[in-house]
């Protein structure tokens, strides 16, 4: 029982729902030292929603907004630690949901599948075929559901699956809290901010934003532009950081 004082509360309650999570398989073990390096990054960023991530934030919900067919990529990570912030997300930008593992087995995508519709997420179902162009089973995914997309919200995603999509055509907004991952700098936008406040954070941003400022968001600075000003941010955290 974690202390509801403790001053890293938050921190150990993740760590406690992604380890119950690992015991019974719905996370890997690679998924843990995943998210230790997030959060190695979090500390770096100041643990909050800098300024730069919010804009992202607001121009991933004007790209879900305006796209013909958004798709949300859960992994075993993504489900542990923010299925309610999912289903909220899929209320708000109308998005499908298609579970989608870089350590596939369909005995987890089972499990995840059981978890997210338990918080309220309408999961995209049906037999996954190899249609990306990626070695077995990556390749893997839902005809209906990320083959079919024209934007695609990745959390948590393997650089080289992003690389992929992007190679498709497709628009991939990733949320990862290194800005020097292969991810980051491959997506068409990322969202350097922790998963479990970036999630909220493109849900209010959907709620708020109307037709007009959706059209001028789209014609934000790119990609490069979010990934330097997060390094700028981490930077000037540092120097600030024992004062
Ligand atoms: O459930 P599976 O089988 O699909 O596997 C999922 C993992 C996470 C293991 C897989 O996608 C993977 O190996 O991911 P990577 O390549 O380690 O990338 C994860 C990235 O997410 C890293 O750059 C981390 O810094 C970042 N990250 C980890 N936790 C968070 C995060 N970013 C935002 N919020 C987090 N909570």
């Amino acid at each position: 029982m974690i202390p509801a004082d403790h001053p890293r509360y938050r921190s150990l309650v993740a760590r406690e729902r992604l380890a119950a999570c690992a015991r019974e398989g719905v996370v890997t073990l690679e998924g843990l030292t995943a998210h230790g390096r997030g959060e190695a990054f979090d500390y770096l960023i100041g643990e909050r929603t800098t300024e730069s991530a919010l804009l992202a934030e607001h121009i991933a919900a004007a790209m879900l907004l305006s796209a013909r067919l958004p798709v949300i990529s859960v992994n075993g990570n993504t489900a542990a630690l923010a299925a309610a912030a999912l289903a909220g997300l899929q209320g708000a930008s109308r998005a499908r949901v298609e579970v989608n593992l870089f350590h596939r087995t369909e005995e987890r995508v089972e499990k995840i599948t059981r978890i997210l519709e338990s918080a309220g997420v309408e999961v995209l179902k049906g037999r996954a075929e190899p249609l990306l162009p990626l070695s077995h089973p990556r390749a893997l995914c839902l005809r209906e559901g990320i083959f079919s997309a024209d934007t695609i919200l990745v959390p948590l995603e393997d650089g080289d699956r992003c690389a992929a999509l992007v190679a498709m055509g497709k628009r991939v907004i990733a949320i990862d809290l290194n800005p020097l991952s292969r991810t980051a700098r491959t997506a068409t936008l990322t969202v350097v901010d922790e998963l479990t406040r970036a999630l909220p954070g493109i849900t209010r941003a959907c709620r708020e934003i109307d037709p007009e400022e959706g059209e001028r968001l789209m014609k934000s600075p790119d990609n490069s532009y979010f990934l330097r000003a997060a390094m700028d941010e981490i930077r000037g955290h540092l120097e600030h950081a024992l004062d």
